[in-house]
């Protein structure tokens, strides 16, 4: 492709617009400076696309081929069996017996069709998706008060605020280029800043206060808030009385619940100070937006946390004004998309309610869909429970990872093993869930895929085709709409470009619309031959794009006028009550583990995880913890920790965090199967829900955390596939040429099968278990050189094979982790000789630059470590962390890095003045 593309990035909710260039070696990615979401600005992860393209480039990435039951197939065949299966099913068991299960991370136009198949033709209303681990809660809050699922302001309002409130939310690593908006606002109209999260975050970095409230006790915080408003007159009760209902008895709870700020600090385990001073800052900023996001929606009172919010926006008339809402922040690129096509599984498509049978039978008519049927369907948790008990016979997994991500995972794991028909589409060929498939669907991946995301803020952006992809990969839409034709619907299916999905979806927005439904995009419901290059030039936009209504198009706000989308057209007040989360300390379980994102991967890592630049930030997941907690544990820093719940068992390596309140430790949410032998923290995850949404409570968990005896740790690092069923503890992170492997066992093994040569050449003479004899030197055979350093005292081994002259693998052993510097080592791999001093350096241990061992990768963009910034502020007078973008370029870049930046400031002057 000879001309600029521009595409939306496809991982978080900001929809940062992106322009693919070509380039002398290929193509580069930047960001769009015309898309209003990001003007030109990307994170570490949107700058890093290119990278993971050429990830997926390598030759053992991609599912190439649809496989039936192990078997290559072509499609015809892939189709004919998916459809003959499906049918067989509903044959034998009933419509309902067939589940899908997706994702915000389908473009819409692919999510609209699994609706349309599962609800409207097969006649089940068991689809959810992984947004009921992520949004639910909000949905649930937005309809309680609003009436409808609209989030009423946009990315300006965080701008133009006076207070910005991030509660529950990681903005700095999680939307990162919408913090560096906040950022930059701040910095020219010192806006004031409030974090209100249990630990101290990397978005702490430019907050004027931070709330480390007691997990879970959001309700009481902002209960506390709306009684103290009402207290200190400071309602606005024109608003109220014009526009508000059920305003007496949501006070009067608040008032039951948290009459005073002292019962509110000592619920929330915050000090009276910093309480009186949050509610003292809400008060006197009449424009303030508080972004929500997981820390609000996965808990198991994660509805009744949204609607406090709320109340307190809507008490103070603070709703959809310049400057002024509250602000869910949507996690995936397109969790709003499948909001609006209906992908929960108590939703209908286009904002409509599956309970109401106007709206079944106005959508039934549209889609001319005799098999729709009025009710919820299962969610998540519940569905997989359907699952296990043998009542869902067949269930399709569509882009997302339940083996991972849902809680419970062994329960999941079971549930996919006993299931009679597993059918996943994706993009890879491996990751946890597709080792439960019957069949294997390849899908086409962000580049090859055309069709439409909407971002947090309501704007529906393109995303556009511009590579190739693995021969017979094919968009997710077209594979539903062929298997829907096989299967005998006839009608409804025949799309034949993705535009025309696009423009029915907008049709039933529209249809039979009296103005309620506010996800009206009617504009873009046109047919004829002007329809695709339409659709091709989309620019974005907000919607409502309605024909017929005001506002019509591309309002930023919502709500601004006072009138909502409730019959009465009035916003409602939820009366509330402070619930303890439902998974609670025992002396059994007396620690409380909260789940989270790090800056550089996404999810379950199966794109960013095979990215060297994106795993260099954190190579290993972290079990963080306070220093008395870790000595209450016998745990030092770096050591490795068994992490046990009521559900399960998880090996992690300490970080000593004074960050973490004590009690609490932070785990990260990323690794699974593929990367780890024990870091999948799915596993310890109980399946509590909140009772209205069916959100998990993944921020929550009880457990306890022991000492993993390691009496030997080892670093491998090779490209070969290992065999590492035998050791307890393993992590393997892509380093730039090779894979890294830290190792760890509580007793000795056969160090030598770790590496692949060793195996296979079965050598004689190597007798290398822990602490044995002491052959050293070099064995040749096969052109493969096997070099060996055994140091029985220091219970140390090295082992490299060298093939063909190049490095094939290198092992370390010793009875600690491997201080030595894996990059060092890890580039050898790329050199076509392994020069001498390189082979005596392997095996003495020692690095040509010592300074560089285990330096902890800050900046991603220009590949700066803690070392050299640390040097810079000791040695080079470095204060700012323009200072260092000055010297070192770091945080010049993406501007991802800039919270670490000022924390390592910070605490190097800390250090320095000590
Ligand atoms: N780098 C990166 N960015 C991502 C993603 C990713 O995987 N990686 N995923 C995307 C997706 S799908 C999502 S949903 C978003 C999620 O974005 P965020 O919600 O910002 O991310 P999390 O780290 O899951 O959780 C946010 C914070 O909630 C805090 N928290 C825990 N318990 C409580 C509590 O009881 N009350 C309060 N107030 N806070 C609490 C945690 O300490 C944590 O810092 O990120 C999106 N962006
Ligand atoms: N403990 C804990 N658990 C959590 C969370 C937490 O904070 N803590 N957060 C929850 C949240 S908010 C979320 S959103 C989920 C995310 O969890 P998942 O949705 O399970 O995570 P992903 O790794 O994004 O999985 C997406 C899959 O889709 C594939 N894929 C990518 N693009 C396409 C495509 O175009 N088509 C198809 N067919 N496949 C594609 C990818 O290869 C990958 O296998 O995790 C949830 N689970
Ligand atoms: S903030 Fe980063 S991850 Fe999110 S859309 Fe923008 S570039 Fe992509
Ligand atoms: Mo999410």
């Amino acid at each position: 492709m000879h001309n600029d593309i521009k595409t939306t990035c496809p991982y978080c909710g900001v929809g940062c617009g992106i322009i693919v260039s070509p380039s002398r070696d290929g193509q580069v990615v930047g960001g769009d400076p015309d898309h209003p979401a990001n003007r030109g600005r990307l994170c570490s992860k949107g700058a890093a696309l290119i990278d993971s393209i050429t990830a997926e480039s390598r030759d053992d990435f991609r599912l190439e081929t649809p496989l039936i039951d192990g078997t290559p197939a072509d499609w015809p065949t892939a189709i004919a069996q998916t459809a003959h299966r499906l049918a067989d099913t509903i044959a034998r068991h009933g419509p309902r017996s067939v589940a899908f299960y997706v994702s915000g991370q389908l473009l819409t136009e692919d999510y609209y069709v699994a609706n349309k198949l599962l609800k409207g033709f097969i006649g089940s209303p068991h689809i959810d998706t992984n947004s009921r681990l992520c949004m639910a809660s909000t949905v649930v809050g937005h309809k309680r008060a609003f009436g409808s699922d609209i989030v009423p302001g946009c990315y300006e309002d965080l701008e133009i605020a006076d207070l910005v409130i991030l509660t529950g939310s990681n903005l700095a690593w999680c939307h990162p280029v919408l913090f560096q908006r906040l950022r930059a606002a701040r910095q020219k109209n010192g806006t004031k800043i409030i974090v209100i999260d249990p630990r101290k975050t990397a978005s702490c970095d430019i907050a004027d206060l931070h709330l480390p409230l007691a997990p879970g006790s959001d309700v009481a915080l902002f209960n506390g808030l709306l009684a103290w408003l009402a207290d200190q007159a400071k309602l606005d009760h024109t608003f109220l009385t014009r526009h508000v209902s059920g305003t007496e008895d949501a006070l009067a709870s608040a008032h039951a619940d948290c009459p005073d700020i002292a019962t509110t600090a000592q619920k929330c385990g915050l000090s009276r100070g910093d309480v009186e001073q949050f509610f003292n800052l809400f008060a006197d900023h009449a424009r303030t937006v508080t972004v929500f996001s997981q820390g609000v929606n996965q808990s198991s009172s994660g509805s009744d946390k949204v609607n406090a919010i709320i109340n307190v926006h809507l008490a103070t008339g603070r709703v959809g004004l310049p400057g002024s809402s509250p602000f869910s922040v949507t996690g995936q690129p397109n969790a709003m998309g499948g909001r609006e096509v209906g992908g929960l599984a108590n939703q209908l498509a286009a904002h409509m309610d599956p309970n109401n049978p106007f709206d079944v039978d106005r959508l039934a008519r549209f889609w001319n869909a005799p098999n729709l049927q009025q009710g919820e369907g299962y969610k998540a948790v519940d569905l997989f429970d359907a699952v296990a008990t043998g009542e869902i016979k067949a269930i399709w997994v569509m882009a997302t990872n339940p083996v991972v991500s849902l809680p419970d995972t062994s329960k999941v794991r079971a549930a996919l093993a006993n299931c009679p028909l597993v059918i996943v589409s994706d993009v890879v060929n491996n990751n946890d869930t597709l080792k439960y498939a019957h069949i294997k669907l390849p899908a086409s991946a962000w580049g090859e895929k055309s069709g439409t995301v909407t971002n947090s803020e309501r704007r529906i952006s393109r995303q556009r085709p511009f590579r190739q992809g693995p021969a017979l990969a094919r968009p997710d839409w077209w594979i539903m709409a062929e298997i829907a034709k096989k299967m005998g619907f006839d009608h409804g299916f025949e799309w034949q470009d993705v535009a025309e999905i696009f423009a029915e979806h907008a049709a039933l927005s529209e249809f039979e619309n009296d103005g309620l439904r506010a996800f009206d995009i009617g504009e873009w419901a046109q047919t004829g031959k002007s329809l695709k290059p339409r659709y091709d030039a989309m620019a974005p936009f907000q919607w409502p794009a309605s024909r017929h209504y005001q506002p019509k198009t591309g309002a930023k706000r919502l709500f601004g006028d006072g009138l909502f989308a409730t019959s009465n057209r009035r916003a409602r007040m939820v009366s509330l009550r402070y619930i303890a989360p439902r998974s609670n300390t025992s002396p059994d379980y007396p620690l409380i583990a909260n789940s989270g994102r790090y800056r550089d991967q996404w999810h379950t890592m199966t794109r960013t995880g095979t990215v060297a630049r994106l795993c260099a930030h954190r190579p290993e997941p972290l079990l963080e913890m306070h220093p008395d907690d870790a000595r209450n544990c016998d745990l030092g820093d770096g050591d490795i920790a068994r992490i046990t719940s009521h559900q399960g068992t998880a090996l992690m390596r300490v970080s000593l965090s004074p960050s973490q309140a004590v009690g609490q430790i932070f785990v990260p949410m990323h690794w699974n199967d593929s990367f780890s032998s024990a870091s999948s923290i799915g596993q310890l995850v109980a399946p509590h829900v909140d009772p209205l949404s069916g959100q998990p409570e993944s921020k929550h968990i009880a457990v306890s955390v022991s000492r993993f005896n390691a009496c030997w740790q080892a670093v491998l690092l090779t490209n070969d596939v290992v065999d590492l069923q035998d050791v307890p503890y393993w992590v393997r992170t892509t380093g730039q040429g090779c894979n890294i492997i830290e190792l760890a066992g509580e007793t000795p093994i056969a160090f030598s099968t770790l590496l692949p040569d060793f195996a296979r050449q079965n050598q004689p003479g190597i007798d290398d278990t822990n602490g044995i004899n002491g052959t050293n030197g070099t064995n040749a055979i096969n052109d493969i050189d096997l070099l060996e350093y055994n140091d029985i005292r220091r219970a140390t081994h090295r082992y490299a094979s060298i093939r063909h002259g190049k490095l094939g693998g290198a092992l370390f052993v010793g009875p600690t982790r491997q201080t030595l510097g894996r990059d060092w080592i890890s580039s050898l791999f790329g050199q076509n000789t392994l020069p001498t001093p390189d082979r005596m350096a392997l095996l003495a241990g020692h690095l040509p630059d010592a300074s560089a061992a285990n330096d902890k990768l800050i900046c991603s963009c220009f590949s700066v470590g803690l070392a050299k910034i640390t040097n810079a502020i000791c040695t080079q007078n470095a204060v700012t962390t323009d200072d260092i973008g000055r010297l070192l370029e770091a945080g010049t870049g993406c501007g991802s890095c800039l919270p670490e930046l000022q924390d390592i400031i910070d605490t190097t002057a800390v250090k320095a003045a000590e």
